[in-house]
């Protein structure tokens, strides 16, 4: 089978070769990494994650989570969630505070959630921009996709959404109307009181944004939410000097409803953030190969930023 030495974090993969990079891992790390099917897309795919910590027999462990894909066009942020697990594997043996955080903490990391998207953005050059999942529309409507970050049971359907099953931002019929929605809900909805962090990853714009989409609505730890974002944009300049804003996205993108970091925090997970990873829109969704390495080093750093101020106030 394929092992770790063999991948090239630095290309992009379709979605069979991130599924045996998946069990290359597992195979691998047996004692550190599980591969956990948590749903099934419209089109009859496994939604799967990897599990990685130190298993600690009887002790409650916390955890992360990070996904990656929501959109399908977006193919720097499964690079990602692939780079940080590779990252944080070969870390932890040699870095005691990564060591003590897989000890304490579990991190759930989804490389592909919108499994059909990603499959169909690599079909041909006339599929390669799509973003939405692949459900058939409403009766009368003959275009396929609902936008996964606008079906979240998150003030859905209110702003930032069209009802049009057309539109790249079509919110669906009813919240959690997509069958990969609801799997992400159930899945991290039962286990809520585990999660310190919430990271989804998209691009582009080289953004970290916080709850809430909305204008009206402003979250409860904002300061907090602030103050750890603006240390993680700062831990991602450090890196290569790439500038990262900071905010929510009715103040440096747009207003939106029903995104699942939106969700997150209403749930309770209270550092929950979207990053969008590069670039800035010279080449937008397709970002050149040559930027990979570059985007995930200074992304890695921001993450592990928020992730050790969550380890920091918990243990
Ligand atoms: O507030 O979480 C939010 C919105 C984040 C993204 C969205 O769902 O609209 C922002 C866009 C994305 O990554 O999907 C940005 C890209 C460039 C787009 O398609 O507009
Ligand atoms: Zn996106």
């Amino acid at each position: 089978h394929l092992h770790r030495a063999e991948y090239d974090y630095y290309k992009y993969h379709p979605m069979e070769e991130i599924v045996s990079w998946m069990s290359a891992m597992v195979n691998d790390y047996p004692d550190v990494v599980t591969m956990m099917d948590y749903g099934r897309t419209v089109e009859n795919r496994t939604i799967s994650l990897l599990k990685v910590g130190v298993q600690t027999p009887g002790k409650k462990k916390k955890a992360v989570w990070m996904d990656c894909g929501i959109h399908a066009r977006e193919w720097i942020a499964p690079a990602f969630c692939q780079y940080f697990v590779s990252q944080i594997l070969q870390s932890y043996k040699s870095d005691s505070l990564m060591k003590q955080m897989m000890e304490n903490m579990d991190f759930y990391v989804t490389p592909v959630f919108n499994v059909d998207g990603y499959v169909y953005s690599w079909k041909d050059n006339t599929t390669r921009l799509w973003r939405k999942n692949r459900s058939p529309g409403p009766a009368g409507c003959s275009c396929y996709g609902t936008d996964l970050n606008r079906n979240f049971d998150a003030n859905w359907g209110t702003i930032g959404v069209s009802s049009d099953c057309c539109s790249n931002i079509y919110c669906g019929s009813a919240p959690m109307s997509e069958p990969e929605t609801q799997f992400l809900t159930y899945f991290v909805g039962s286990r809520k009181e585990d999660f310190l962090c919430y990271l989804t990853i998209h691009s582009y714009g080289q953004l970290l944004l916080v709850p809430y989409g909305h204008p009206n609505f402003t979250a409860s730890n904002y300061n907090e939410l602030m103050e750890v974002g603006l240390g993680a944009a700062q831990a991602v300049e450090k890196v290569h000097g790439m500038k990262y804003r900071v905010g929510s996205s009715p103040d440096i993108l747009y207003p939106n409803s029903g995104s699942s970091r939106d969700w997150a925090h209403l749930q309770g997970i209270p550092l929950s953030y979207t990053f969008e990873l590069r670039d800035n829109g010279t080449f937008g969704f397709k970002l050149p190969e040559d930027q990979i390495q570059a985007s995930c080093e200074e992304a890695y750093s921001g993450a592990l930023h928020i992730i050790t101020y969550a380890h920091h106030k918990t243990f």
